[in-house]
């Protein structure tokens, strides 16, 4: 029977964090009254408000990565990053698409809260509302500097959408970042540019970027009139406008100065937070590095081509480990290795074709994206939204395995723990600070969670402790064999994850009482 779920009001993470950012202040204070030596000081602990980096891949499966499980596909980094600190096995994306779950892990608020928090379009205004509290306000209130690089998919600007030649406000500096270098929506839609804090950067205004969902002009070249050009041709959508011989969705004219070469994506961004963590290591720091890697078009440097036998699926997941390695190193190099807490996750579960021939299908092989779960991307089994997680931070990190449930969306109120912050009421209210779990080997981790797909078909899972509900309103999903012709699926299915992780037996008939109490709960959560 499914227990109590019970709501963790606990005051000790609050107090953990207030004792742990005063203690060293008064204690430094003291023995400057007391006149000690400047030496003295030097030989006290580092200040242990950690900095913070959330290093959040796209569309990686739990078992895509070494450590959790895959054997042919190199991932170094992640795996010594998961050896060195907590390697989460029931760590828990929101949603099973980028944009809610990118939602709720900066709101700290469930997506399907809100409408059209699906995933949004390239001319989408900002979802985010004004004045919302944000993680990034949140650690920025407690003193940290702030910066997001990489993928936003959040949209850009007021109701009518993204100016593009102009300012694209409201955006991230309105939600707590002081710095970003972004693209805008994610990269198999228009556009590809990057937007540096509220503009467009390198735009030429002799050459002004339009974006729109009509093709502009009758003889504008597509992924349809120009397949036999493309270096990497559709398998279905995403055929209009040609960038880099690679046909997108949507359409842009213009701004070709400022256009970037998607093979050149992630060294842009691991220079950038390179330079911006070398900057800004004298305070407390949060950055939100948001990899593209591993979504489609799945368009590696060159030098990462052919570095599996997956094709270029794989030699995304190579490059993403590479990625974490560079931000890693220099940590090191900055002696900030020690107390930087960094959480990796991924926004969604695995797909495979997702609209490009990439041979992401004919070159699997034996690999395993979703681990020894059913389904990924766009359902809500457990392969959609169990993904890895890893939280690693020397200082105050044991290294171990928890089985204990986190989600993205409980980021927010744990960081805000540990960085001192004060949440304001009413805010991020679906988010549970689990500082604890973090410091704590003993400690509990969520006793319930509800996830999503892109919402719009009332799909929910819920979990409580072995068990799991998935409601289907639609009466089907795609990808759960990840291929993404639909299947069918009755309203309500149970599961005990304990006895079967790949939700094969539906209890719902065996188990009534519990089905019933699931269904109730759930109901109760989502209201
Ligand atoms: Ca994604």
């Amino acid at each position: 029977m499914p227990t109590e779920p019970t709501e963790r009001i606990s005051f000790l993470p609050a107090l953990v964090a207030i004792l742990t950012v005063c203690l060293p202040t008064i204690c430094l204070s003291t023995h400057r009254t007391l006149g000690d030596e400047p030496t003295r000081a030097k030989s006290l602990p580092t200040p242990p408000r950690p900095n913070v980096i959330v290093f959040l891949a796209d569309d990686l499966g739990y078992g895509d990565v070494g450590s959790y499980g895959a054997k042919s596909i190199p991932t170094p980094n992640i795996d010594r990053l998961a050896s060195e600190g907590i390697r989460f096995t029931s760590g828990y994306c929101s949603a099973s698409t980028c944009t809610p779950t990118r939602y709720s892990l900066l709101t700290g608020r469930y997506a399907f809260r809100q409408k059209g928090t699906g995933v949004a379009p390239p001319n989408s205004p900002s979802i985010i509302p004004a004045g919302t509290t944000t993680l990034a306000s949140l650690l920025k209130s407690a003193g940290y500097k702030t910066a997001v690089i990489g993928k936003w998919h959040l949209g850009l600007g007021g109701p009518k959408g993204p100016d593009w030649n102009g300012t694209l406000r409201p955006g991230p500096l309105d939600f707590g970042f002081d710095h970003c270098l972004l693209m805008p929506t994610t990269n198999d839609r228009v556009p590809q540019v990057f937007v540096h804090d509220d503009r467009v950067l390198g735009l030429d205004p002799a050459d002004p970027l339009w974006v729109g969902d009509t093709k502009p002009t009758e003889d504008h070249p597509t992924g349809i009139t120009h397949r036999d050009q493309l270096k990497m041709n559709w398998s279905h959508g995403h055929n209009a406008t040609i960038h880099n011989g690679v046909s997108r969705i949507g359409f842009y004219t213009g701004g070709h100065q400022a256009r970037f070469r998607d093979e050149d994506l992630s060294d842009h961004w691991v220079r950038e937070a390179n330079q911006w963590i070398r900057d800004h290591r004298e305070s407390p720091f949060f950055l939100y590095f948001c990899s593209h890697a591993i979504h489609v078009p799945r368009i590696v440097h060159e030098r990462f081509a052919g570095a599996t036998a997956h094709g270029p699926r794989g030699d995304a997941i190579v490059e993403l480990d590479w990625s974490l390695g560079e931000l890693i190193k220099t940590l090191k190099e900055c002696n900030l290795d020690e107390n930087t807490l960094v959480l990796l996750c991924s926004d969604n579960g695995p797909v495979l074709d997702d609209g490009y021939e990439d041979r992401a299908i004919e070159a699997l092989g034996d690999h395993d994206p979703n681990g020894p779960f059913k389904g990924g991307k766009y359902n809500v089994f457990e392969g959609g939204v169990r993904t890895p997680m890893i939280a690693r931070w020397p200082a105050k990190i044991t290294p171990r395995v928890s089985d204990e449930v986190i989600c993205t969306v409980d980021y927010p109120r744990t960081l805000a723990a540990l960085a001192g912050a004060v949440v304001p009421e009413n805010a991020c209210s679906d988010s549970v600070d689990l500082s604890t779990l973090l410091l704590d080997p003993s400690a509990k981790g969520r006793s319930h969670l509800v996830v999503q797909d892109n919402g719009q078909s009332g799909s929910f899972g819920y979990r409580e402790g072995r068990w799991k509900l998935i409601r289907s309103d639609s009466g089907r999903a795609s990808n759960l064999e990840l291929r993404l012709t639909p299947t069918k699926l009755p309203k309500y299915q149970l599961f005990d994850l304990d006895a079967d992780p790949g939700e094969t037996t539906n209890l719902v008939d065996s188990h009534p009482q519990i089905a019933e109490q699931m269904v109730q709960r759930l109901q109760e959560a989502i209201e």
